[in-house]
Parts: C-alpha cells; sequence; structure tokens
C-alpha cells in the first residue's frame, strides 16, 4: 500500500507499507548486487547507516549461488540476514549490460552466463520465478533497455515487445503468489517506462503500463550514455503519465545532483552504485563537494570526512587515517569511505523528505546543490 502524504511543486513525499516493514520516500535504495554491499559491509552496518531498502540483482543471484539454493535456504531476507525490505532488478538489464553474446526473441534472452558461459535463457516468466524464489519484497518486471543511441523503429519495436513481456510478467506474478508453497505470497511487481530519449514513445508505453494497475512504477532505459538535459526532459515529459499514487523509480541514478533534481520531478525511488563504487575508490561525497582522500593534501588533516556527520567513520576516524588505509590497501579504508557515503546519500534522502513535509523542497534543493558548488 503506497500513501502520497505531501507533495511540494511536483516532488512527493510518500510511504509504502510492505510485508517487511514501511518505506519512507523518497528512498535512495543501497545497492548489493549480489546479496552483498560491496566494500565489506554487513547488514549491521546498513542497520547504522539509515538503510531503508537493499536492492540485489536477479540475474546475478541466478547464475551464483542460484535461486533454488536461495529457496531452499528460506529466501534472500533470511539467507543474508536483512529483514527489511528487498527489491530485485529483473535481470534485464543485466543481461544487457554483462552478459556478451545474446539474443532477443519474443519469448526472452538467450545469454552466456558471465562466469562460466554457460547458455541460460531469461524470458518474463523465468524473471519472475526467480525472484520469486528469491522472495524479494519488490520484484520488478523483465524489461529490455536499449542502447541510448537506439533509432526510432527500433524503439518503438523494443517498447511494444517490452510491454508484452509485462502482461507476461503479471499473470505469472499472480500465479506465483497464489500458489501454497510461495515464500512472499504478498510481492509486488513494479513495471518499467522505457522510450530511451524520444517523448512521446515514453508518454504512450506510460499510458499502456499504467493500465496494468502494477504495485509501481520506474523509469527505466535513463543514465544510459544521454546526457543529463535529455534525462530532465524526459522526466518532465514522462512522470506526470505516471500515477502519482504510486511509487516513481528512477532506475540506476544517480548523483546526488541528479536525484535532488530528479525529485523536483516526482521521483521518489532511486538506486545507484555511485556511493559504494566511489568510495572504493577513495571519493567521498560531502555537502562541500566530493573529496578525493589519496590526494596528498589529506596526509596531515586531522578532520573527519565531513564534520558533524555522524556516521561510523567520522564518528571515529581522520581524513589522514582513512587516507593512510587506502594507501596501505587496507580493506577497513574502502570500508570507511562506502559506510560515509552510503550514510551521506540516506541523510540527503532524510533531509528531502523533512524539506518536501515543510513545504520547502526547491530552497532546500538550491542550498544543497550550491553547497556541492553545483547549479541549480
Ligand atoms: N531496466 C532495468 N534495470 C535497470 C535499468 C533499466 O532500464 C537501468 C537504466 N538506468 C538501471 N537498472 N530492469
Ligand atoms: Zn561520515
Amino acid at each position: 500500500m503506497y500513501e502520497l502524504i505531501k507533495t511540494d511543486g511536483k516532488a512527493k513525499r510518500g510511504r509504502l507499507v510492505t510485508v517487511h516493514g514501511t518505506i519512507e520516500t523518497p528512498v535512495f535504495m543501497n545497492v548489493g548486487t549480489a546479496a552483498a554491499i560491496k566494500g565489506a559491509v554487513s547488514t549491521d552496518d546498513l542497520r547504522a547507516i539509515k538503510t531503508q531498502v537493499e536492492l540485489s540483482n536477479t540475474y546475478h543471484l541466478h547464475v551464483r549461488p542460484g535461486d533454488e539454493i536461495v529457496r531452499k535456504l528460506g529466501g534472500l531476507h533470511k539467507f543474508m540476514n536483512w529483514d527489511k525490505p528487498i527489491l530485485t532488478d529483473s535481470g534485464g538489464f543485466q543481461v544487457f549490460s554483462l552478459a556478451g553474446l545474446r539474443k532477443i526473441k519474443e519469448e526472452g534472452v538467450h545469454f552466456h552466463s558471465h562466469i562460466d558461459g554457460k547458455k541460460i535463457f531469461m524470458g518474463p516468466e523465468e524473471s519472475m520465478q526467480i525472484q520469486s524464489n528469491l522472495a524479494s519484497t519488490i520484484a520488478m518486471a523483465f524489461d529490455e533497455c536499449p542502447s541510448s543511441v537506439a533509432d526510432r523503429s527500433y524503439m518503438e519495436k523494443s517498447v511494444a515487445r517490452t510491454t508484452r513481456w509485462l502482461k507476461r510478467c503479471k499473470k505469472e506474478m499472480n500465479r506465483l503468489n497464489s500458489l501454497s508453497g510461495t515464500l512472499n505470497s504478498q510481492q509486488l511487481l513494479f513495471g518499467i517506462n522505457q522510450g530511451g530519449i524520444y517523448e512521446d514513445i515514453r508518454i504512450s508505453h506510460a499510458q499502456q503500463i499504467t493500465e496494468l494497475n502494477l504495485d509501481g512504477y520506474a523509469v527505466g532505459g535513463l543514465a544510459v550514455g544521454e546526457s543529463h538535459e535529455d534525462m530532465y526532459r524526459i522526466l518532465d515529459a514522462v512522470v506526470p503519465y505516471l500515477p502519482q499514487n504510486k511509487p516513481t523509480y528512477l532506475m540506476g541514478v544517480g548523483t546526488p545532483a541528479n536525484i535532488l533534481e530528479a525529485v523536483d520531478r516526482g521521483v521518489d525511488f532511486f538506486d545507484c552504485v555511485y556511493p559504494s563504487r566511489n568510495g572504493r575508490h577513495g571519493h567521498v561525497y560531502t555537502n562541500r563537494g566530493k573529496l578525493n582522500l589519496f590526494n596528498a593534501k589529506y596526509e596531515l588533516d586531522d578532520r573527519p570526512i565531513e564534520e558533524n556527520c555522524q556516521c561510523p567513520a567520522c564518528r571515529s576516524y581522520s581524513r589522514a587515517y582513512i587516507r593512510h588505509l587506502l594507501k596501505a590497501k587496507e580493506m577497513l579504508g574502502m570500508r570507511l569511505c562506502v559506510l560515509h557515503n552510503l550514510y551521506f546519500y540516506n541523510t540527503m534522502m532524510e533531509e528531502i523528505r523533512e524539506a518536501i513535509e515543510g513545504g520547502t523542497y526547491k530552497e532546500y534543493k538550491a542550498r544543497k546543490l550550491a553547497g556541492m558548488g553545483q547549479k541549480s
């Protein structure tokens, strides 16, 4: 059940109540592709850094350890010791970005595993079955994410197929949820809007998928190489055609500035590898922009990454010490940077929610962007 609590301009402050607890939105989902946040981050850590939702991938967990194994062990929540909501991405995007040779057919996609080259087939039904075995809180529809440079005629064909796949996803998810042995009979299904940078294709696709009355709607196929201007133009065009009283999820986005802009256009769910990936490389976010802790100027800097930050890194350690750990290739260095970055994102989402509630989102966004050295 999604409740729209408050709007401020187009910005939405919402609440999604699930069998695994409540998600306050706007929310940033912390990416744990293979049922682990990269950087040696445990689920106890996630609880300490205000994580509301963890995100894992159907494709990765199907390939290793195998979704049947996860099901036998009681589902993903029990397997990874995380009792709050989990969203699983459908495998569509990962098949397109990771797998080598692949063939897209009406029934689904034939491809080779990136681990051992083994032949795999995944279509809408398989993706739903895998996600049902994982027993995530929210399953994503199986879609095609076309290249950002795909031409109009390819895009039209691809989007029409993604719509047919979505209908099959819905039917299969309903069937799986009604089986007696299913681990999560209340698994939610979000549809995914595609259409590249073509506003009219986006809008007609949004109208078609909205008719299916799903639990939430994502905007996919963005942040795949197009300009930020194109991304914002598409959000301006398509979000008004997605139901306001359902979650609106922008997949794989993005920088703090991208999130601030997308919230302003009505998006309230996000995920991105940036905070964890950048953290592993010693790049940390602050309210005054990003720092590279490998930089020599931090050698004698005994301040925390960010003054007053309450994250596990900033409460106990200096920039100089973390820099030393990174240079010495001590795992703790990466770990502390990842914890700080995820805490930074999760805290920004908290501030965003407060600003929308207070009706001051525009001012908050301008102030936050200016602090980070970005234009509004
Ligand atoms: N589809 C799916 N997952 C995704 C995307 C998509 O288009 C993107 C695009 N940024 C990220 N993750 N299923
Ligand atoms: Zn910190």
